[in-house]
């Protein structure tokens, strides 16, 4: 068995004891970190997905292996890009209200903080008034990204997309959504000014956002 093959074993199991231990091993094997992160960790929180839709587990399963997963992000953390003095701007992040999921939201966070932005990151179930009091309270906010994983926190995440629009800070800052129920037609249809599908990608975009 490969190293990314041990990884996505032990995320599917939940074994959080071990996971930090291979990861660090993978990295010295020389795999890039980005390969351990989508291969080896992304894809098997999608089996774990596809598993729990199937009902071949369940929540506490589902738990355990998201626990896993974030000890993996951890050691992976400062390979994943190159953290530079924030010259960019500031980005507020966040879940939706009624949304609890964190790890891709973290991912994205911790990207674009490694592109070069200062990042306050209000966690999971964020209501569209603390993101409004986020933005508008602090006039470095440049960047504003939004992420969702349950097609039932959509139109949370368009009554935010609405209240930033409508917001006085609107002509300062770009809004980013993503996550796995989210498109670029869903973007455009909320009004949001852009959709990427991973946060490799919300990072470069946050930057092309800011800097043009
Ligand atoms: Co939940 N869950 N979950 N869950 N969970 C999903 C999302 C689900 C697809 C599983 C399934 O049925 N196959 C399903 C949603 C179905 C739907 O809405 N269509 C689901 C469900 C139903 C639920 C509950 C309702 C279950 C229940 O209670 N009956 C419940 C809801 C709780 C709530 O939020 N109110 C629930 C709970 C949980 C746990 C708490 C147990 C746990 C979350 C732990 C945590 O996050 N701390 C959990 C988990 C782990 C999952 C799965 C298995 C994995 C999610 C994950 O972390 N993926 C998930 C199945 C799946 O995704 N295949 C599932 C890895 C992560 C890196 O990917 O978050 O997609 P992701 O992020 C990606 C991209 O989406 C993107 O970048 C990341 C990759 O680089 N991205 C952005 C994300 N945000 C972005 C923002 C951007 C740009 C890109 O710009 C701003």
């Amino acid at each position: 068995m490969s190293k990314i093959q041990e990884i996505a074993a032990a995320i599917e199991a939940g074994k959080s004891k071990i996971i930090a231990e291979l990861v660090q091993a993978a990295l010295d094997e020389g795999i890039a970190p980005l390969e351990i992160l989508n291969v080896g960790m992304i894809d098997a929180m999608s089996v774990v997905g596809d598993k729990f839709q199937k009902e071949e587990i369940f929540i506490p399963e589902m738990l355990v292996a998201a626990r896993a997963m974030k000890k993996g992000v951890e050691v992976l953390q400062p390979h994943l890009g190159d953290a530079g003095a924030a010259t960019v701007g500031k980005a507020v992040i966040g879940t939706v209200s009624g949304d609890l999921h964190d790890i891709g939201k973290n991912l994205v966070s911790m990207m674009i903080e490694s592109a070069g932005f200062e990042v306050n990151d209000l966690g999971v179930d964020v209501s569209l008034d603390r993101f409004i009091e986020a933005v508008e309270g602090d006039e470095k906010v440049n960047v504003v990204a939004l992420s969702a994983l349950l097609t039932t926190t959509m139109p949370a995440m368009k009554e935010t997309v609405a209240a930033l629009n409508a917001s006085k800070a609107r002509s300062r800052i770009k809004i980013m959504v993503g996550g796995a129920p989210i498109t670029p037609e869903f973007c455009k249809e909320i009004g949001a000014d852009a959709y990427t599908p991973d946060a490799a990608s919300a990072a470069q975009k946050a930057k092309e956002l800011a800097t043009a």
